[in-house]
Protein backbone atom coordinates (compact mmCIF):
# COMPACT_ATOMS: atom_id res chain seq x y z
CA UNK A 1 0.00 0.00 0.00
CA UNK A 2 2.69 2.93 -0.97
CA UNK A 3 0.20 5.46 -0.63
CA UNK A 4 0.44 5.04 3.29
CA UNK A 5 4.06 4.88 3.08
CA UNK A 6 6.11 8.56 3.16
CA UNK A 7 7.40 10.62 0.39
CA UNK A 8 11.36 9.35 1.71
CA UNK A 9 10.86 6.23 1.84
CA UNK A 10 8.88 6.01 -1.55
CA UNK A 11 11.72 8.01 -3.19
CA UNK A 12 14.09 4.50 -2.70
CA UNK A 13 11.11 2.94 -4.58
CA UNK A 14 12.12 4.18 -7.78
CA UNK A 15 14.91 4.17 -10.42
CA UNK A 16 13.68 6.89 -13.05
CA UNK A 17 16.03 10.43 -11.74
CA UNK A 18 12.95 12.43 -11.95
CA UNK A 19 10.49 10.55 -10.42
CA UNK A 20 13.25 9.96 -7.02
CA UNK A 21 13.61 13.24 -7.41
CA UNK A 22 10.07 14.56 -6.96
CA UNK A 23 9.78 12.08 -3.73
CA UNK A 24 13.00 13.31 -2.21
CA UNK A 25 11.99 17.03 -2.88
CA UNK A 26 8.15 17.16 -1.47
CA UNK A 27 9.99 15.42 1.70
CA UNK A 28 12.51 18.49 1.63
CA UNK A 29 10.16 21.08 1.04
CA UNK A 30 7.28 19.73 2.84
CA UNK A 31 5.13 20.39 0.47
CA UNK A 32 2.98 18.12 -2.13
CA UNK A 33 1.96 21.30 -4.12
CA UNK A 34 1.60 22.09 -8.17
CA UNK A 35 0.78 25.12 -9.07
CA UNK A 36 -0.42 25.59 -13.06
CA UNK A 37 0.84 28.99 -13.67
CA UNK A 38 -1.85 29.31 -16.76
CA UNK A 39 -0.93 32.41 -18.49
CA UNK A 40 0.05 33.89 -21.65
CA UNK A 41 3.48 36.09 -21.43
CA UNK A 42 6.83 35.24 -20.36
CA UNK A 43 6.56 38.25 -17.99
CA UNK A 44 3.94 37.10 -16.48
CA UNK A 45 4.67 33.38 -16.30
CA UNK A 46 8.50 34.41 -14.71
CA UNK A 47 6.90 36.60 -12.08
CA UNK A 48 4.29 34.32 -10.35
CA UNK A 49 6.82 31.51 -10.66
CA UNK A 50 9.58 33.44 -8.68
CA UNK A 51 6.77 34.41 -6.18
CA UNK A 52 5.44 30.81 -5.32
CA UNK A 53 8.67 29.08 -6.20
CA UNK A 54 9.63 28.60 -2.41
CA UNK A 55 6.37 26.70 -1.73
CA UNK A 56 5.90 24.72 -5.05
CA UNK A 57 7.24 21.33 -5.57
CA UNK A 58 6.17 21.14 -9.33
CA UNK A 59 5.51 24.20 -12.06
CA UNK A 60 3.11 23.08 -14.25
CA UNK A 61 3.38 24.87 -17.62
CA UNK A 62 1.09 25.05 -20.97
CA UNK A 63 4.32 26.73 -22.62
CA UNK A 64 1.89 26.74 -25.98
CA UNK A 65 -0.41 29.49 -24.40
CA UNK A 66 2.24 32.35 -24.31
CA UNK A 67 2.31 34.98 -26.93
CA UNK A 68 5.91 35.63 -26.31
CA UNK A 69 7.83 32.06 -25.86
CA UNK A 70 11.64 32.69 -26.66
CA UNK A 71 14.59 30.05 -25.87
CA UNK A 72 15.20 32.42 -23.08
CA UNK A 73 11.95 31.38 -21.24
CA UNK A 74 13.48 28.00 -21.16
CA UNK A 75 16.70 29.26 -19.56
CA UNK A 76 14.70 31.23 -17.08
CA UNK A 77 12.53 28.90 -15.93
CA UNK A 78 15.28 26.00 -15.86
CA UNK A 79 16.93 29.26 -13.72
CA UNK A 80 14.07 29.72 -11.04
CA UNK A 81 13.54 25.59 -10.67
CA UNK A 82 17.11 25.49 -9.68
CA UNK A 83 16.90 28.63 -7.35
CA UNK A 84 14.05 27.69 -5.55
CA UNK A 85 14.14 23.62 -5.76
CA UNK A 86 11.26 22.35 -7.80
CA UNK A 87 10.77 20.28 -11.37
CA UNK A 88 9.01 21.33 -13.96
CA UNK A 89 5.86 19.68 -15.68
CA UNK A 90 4.96 20.54 -19.32
CA UNK A 91 1.10 19.39 -19.60
CA UNK A 92 1.99 18.91 -23.64
CA UNK A 93 -1.05 15.97 -22.98
CA UNK A 94 0.60 14.61 -26.44
CA UNK A 95 -1.55 12.29 -28.23
CA UNK A 96 -0.12 11.22 -31.46
CA UNK A 97 1.96 8.31 -33.33
CA UNK A 98 4.69 7.42 -31.57
CA UNK A 99 7.42 8.41 -34.78
CA UNK A 100 5.71 12.35 -34.83
CA UNK A 101 5.42 13.08 -30.61
CA UNK A 102 8.97 11.88 -30.80
CA UNK A 103 9.26 15.28 -33.06
CA UNK A 104 7.12 17.16 -30.77
CA UNK A 105 9.03 16.81 -27.74
CA UNK A 106 12.46 17.10 -29.00
CA UNK A 107 11.76 19.77 -31.61
CA UNK A 108 9.79 22.54 -32.54
CA UNK A 109 9.88 25.60 -31.11
CA UNK A 110 9.66 24.47 -27.76
CA UNK A 111 11.88 21.93 -27.69
CA UNK A 112 10.00 20.23 -24.16
CA UNK A 113 12.59 17.91 -23.83
CA UNK A 114 15.59 19.86 -23.19
CA UNK A 115 13.81 21.61 -20.41
CA UNK A 116 9.78 19.92 -18.77
CA UNK A 117 11.68 16.86 -16.51
CA UNK A 118 8.14 16.37 -16.84
CA UNK A 119 5.73 15.54 -19.60
CA UNK A 120 2.28 13.43 -20.14
CA UNK A 121 0.53 11.71 -22.70
CA UNK A 122 -3.03 10.57 -23.81
CA UNK A 123 -2.87 6.59 -24.55
CA UNK A 124 -5.63 7.37 -26.98
CA UNK A 125 -2.92 6.03 -29.60
CA UNK A 126 -1.60 2.89 -28.08
CA UNK A 127 1.38 1.92 -26.31
CA UNK A 128 3.48 3.05 -29.12
CA UNK A 129 3.01 6.79 -28.12
CA UNK A 130 5.29 5.97 -25.12
CA UNK A 131 7.55 3.87 -27.01
CA UNK A 132 8.17 7.05 -29.15
CA UNK A 133 8.15 9.67 -26.24
CA UNK A 134 10.47 7.28 -24.72
CA UNK A 135 13.15 7.54 -27.23
CA UNK A 136 13.63 11.02 -26.37
CA UNK A 137 12.81 11.20 -22.65
CA UNK A 138 14.67 8.15 -21.09
CA UNK A 139 18.43 9.36 -22.51
CA UNK A 140 17.40 12.75 -20.65
CA UNK A 141 16.29 11.39 -17.01
CA UNK A 142 13.14 12.93 -18.13
CA UNK A 143 9.49 10.69 -16.81
CA UNK A 144 6.08 10.61 -18.38
CA UNK A 145 2.65 10.43 -16.55
CA UNK A 146 -0.29 9.04 -18.39
CA UNK A 147 -3.69 10.71 -18.58
CA UNK A 148 -5.77 8.06 -16.85
CA UNK A 149 -8.50 10.03 -15.85
CA UNK A 150 -9.27 13.77 -16.40
CA UNK A 151 -11.28 16.15 -13.73
CA UNK A 152 -13.84 17.52 -16.47
CA UNK A 153 -17.52 16.97 -16.20
CA UNK A 154 -18.08 14.03 -19.27
CA UNK A 155 -14.50 13.05 -19.15
CA UNK A 156 -14.20 9.90 -21.48
CA UNK A 157 -11.21 8.48 -19.86
CA UNK A 158 -12.95 6.06 -17.48
CA UNK A 159 -13.78 2.29 -17.44
CA UNK A 160 -11.49 -0.27 -19.95
CA UNK A 161 -9.64 3.41 -20.77
CA UNK A 162 -8.59 4.13 -17.26
CA UNK A 163 -7.15 0.37 -15.98
CA UNK A 164 -5.80 0.24 -19.82
CA UNK A 165 -3.71 3.27 -18.76
CA UNK A 166 -2.35 1.19 -16.11
CA UNK A 167 -1.46 -1.64 -17.88
CA UNK A 168 0.91 0.67 -20.22
CA UNK A 169 2.57 1.83 -16.85
CA UNK A 170 3.35 -1.30 -15.66
CA UNK A 171 5.29 -2.24 -18.80
CA UNK A 172 6.94 0.92 -19.32
CA UNK A 173 8.01 1.50 -15.78
CA UNK A 174 11.44 2.62 -16.56
CA UNK A 175 10.08 5.75 -18.08
CA UNK A 176 6.19 6.03 -16.78
CA UNK A 177 6.35 6.64 -13.25
CA UNK A 178 2.37 7.70 -12.71
CA UNK A 179 -0.70 8.95 -13.61
CA UNK A 180 -2.76 12.27 -14.08
CA UNK A 181 -5.58 11.18 -12.50
CA UNK A 182 -8.49 11.74 -9.66
CA UNK A 183 -8.19 8.67 -7.47
CA UNK A 184 -5.16 5.46 -7.18
CA UNK A 185 -5.51 3.08 -9.54
CA UNK A 186 -3.31 0.22 -8.40
CA UNK A 187 -5.71 -1.92 -6.57
CA UNK A 188 -7.83 -2.49 -10.11
CA UNK A 189 -6.38 -5.09 -11.32
CA UNK A 190 -3.70 -7.20 -9.72
CA UNK A 191 0.03 -6.69 -10.63
CA UNK A 192 1.23 -10.28 -12.43
CA UNK A 193 4.77 -9.45 -11.77
CA UNK A 194 4.85 -9.75 -7.71
CA UNK A 195 7.03 -6.97 -7.58
CA UNK A 196 6.64 -4.14 -5.00
CA UNK A 197 5.19 -0.95 -7.43
CA UNK A 198 4.70 2.85 -6.86
CA UNK A 199 3.01 4.99 -9.25
CA UNK A 200 3.08 9.01 -8.79
CA UNK A 201 -0.36 10.60 -8.83
CA UNK A 202 -1.02 14.36 -9.95
CA UNK A 203 -4.19 15.66 -9.71
CA UNK A 204 -5.69 18.09 -11.21
CA UNK A 205 -9.04 20.27 -10.46
CA UNK A 206 -8.04 20.94 -6.85
CA UNK A 207 -9.38 24.01 -5.37
CA UNK A 208 -10.72 25.49 -1.72
CA UNK A 209 -14.47 27.01 -2.32
CA UNK A 210 -15.26 26.86 -5.17
CA UNK A 211 -17.22 23.37 -7.19
CA UNK A 212 -16.49 24.34 -10.95
CA UNK A 213 -15.98 27.03 -13.10
CA UNK A 214 -18.55 26.66 -15.96
CA UNK A 215 -16.66 25.18 -18.91
CA UNK A 216 -16.97 21.81 -17.31
CA UNK A 217 -13.90 21.85 -14.53
CA UNK A 218 -14.59 19.97 -11.44
CA UNK A 219 -13.13 20.89 -8.04
CA UNK A 220 -12.28 18.75 -5.14
CA UNK A 221 -10.56 19.69 -1.90
CA UNK A 222 -6.69 18.70 -1.26
CA UNK A 223 -8.13 16.70 1.67
CA UNK A 224 -10.60 14.95 -0.53
CA UNK A 225 -7.68 14.42 -3.41
CA UNK A 226 -5.12 13.45 -0.80
CA UNK A 227 -6.36 11.84 1.88
CA UNK A 228 -9.45 9.92 0.38
CA UNK A 229 -8.86 9.30 -3.04
CA UNK A 230 -4.67 8.65 -2.21
CA UNK A 231 -2.99 11.06 -5.16
CA UNK A 232 0.11 11.98 -4.51
CA UNK A 233 0.49 15.78 -5.79
CA UNK A 234 -2.25 18.52 -5.73
CA UNK A 235 -2.05 20.51 -9.41
CA UNK A 236 -3.68 24.02 -8.70
CA UNK A 237 -4.19 26.75 -11.13
CA UNK A 238 -6.88 29.50 -10.46
CA UNK A 239 -6.69 28.68 -6.74
CA UNK A 240 -3.37 30.50 -6.95
CA UNK A 241 -2.89 33.12 -9.24
CA UNK A 242 -7.03 33.82 -9.96
CA UNK A 243 -7.33 36.37 -7.38
CA UNK A 244 -6.02 37.60 -3.78
CA UNK A 245 -1.85 37.13 -3.06
CA UNK A 246 -0.30 35.00 -4.34
CA UNK A 247 1.96 33.97 -1.66
CA UNK A 248 -1.00 33.64 0.77
CA UNK A 249 -2.51 31.68 -1.75
CA UNK A 250 0.11 29.40 -2.79
CA UNK A 251 1.02 29.11 1.44
CA UNK A 252 -2.46 27.83 1.96
CA UNK A 253 -2.33 25.05 -0.39
CA UNK A 254 0.56 23.99 0.45
CA UNK A 255 -0.39 23.87 4.20
CA UNK A 256 -3.78 22.10 3.63
CA UNK A 257 -1.68 19.37 1.06
CA UNK A 258 0.66 18.75 3.73
CA UNK A 259 -1.42 18.35 6.36
CA UNK A 260 -3.62 15.85 4.40
CA UNK A 261 -0.78 13.83 3.59
CA UNK A 262 0.35 13.65 7.10
CA UNK A 263 -2.52 12.46 8.23
CA UNK A 264 -2.81 9.93 5.29
CA UNK A 265 0.75 8.41 6.44
CA UNK A 266 -0.34 8.92 10.11
CA UNK A 267 2.59 11.35 11.01
P1 LIG B 1 -7.30 25.24 -12.70
O1 LIG B 1 -6.86 24.80 -11.28
O2 LIG B 1 -7.14 26.70 -12.91
O3 LIG B 1 -8.66 24.72 -13.05
O4 LIG B 1 -6.27 24.57 -13.75
C1 LIG B 1 -6.16 23.19 -13.91
C2 LIG B 1 -4.99 22.86 -14.80
O5 LIG B 1 -4.85 21.43 -14.87
C3 LIG B 1 -5.11 23.34 -16.24
O6 LIG B 1 -3.81 23.69 -16.68
C4 LIG B 1 -5.59 22.13 -17.01
O7 LIG B 1 -5.11 22.11 -18.34
C5 LIG B 1 -5.00 20.97 -16.22
N1 LIG B 1 -5.80 19.73 -16.20
C6 LIG B 1 -7.08 19.68 -15.68
O8 LIG B 1 -7.62 20.69 -15.24
N2 LIG B 1 -7.75 18.47 -15.66
C7 LIG B 1 -7.21 17.32 -16.13
O9 LIG B 1 -7.83 16.26 -16.05
C8 LIG B 1 -5.91 17.36 -16.66
C9 LIG B 1 -5.21 18.56 -16.68
O10 LIG B 1 -3.97 18.60 -17.13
Amino acid sequence: MSQLKTYAERAALHKNPSAKRLFELMERKQSNLSASVDVTTKAELLRITEAIGPYIVVLKTHIDILSDFDADTAVQLTRLADKHDFLIFEDRKFADIGNTVKLQYSSGVHKIASWAHITNAHIVPGEGIVKGLAEVGVPLQRCLLLLAEMSSKGSLATGEYTLEALRIARRNKDFCVGFIGQRRLEGLIPNETGEEEDFIYMTPGVQLGSKGDGLGQQYRTPREVVLECGCDVIIVGRGIYGSGDLVENAKVYQKAGWDAYLERVGR
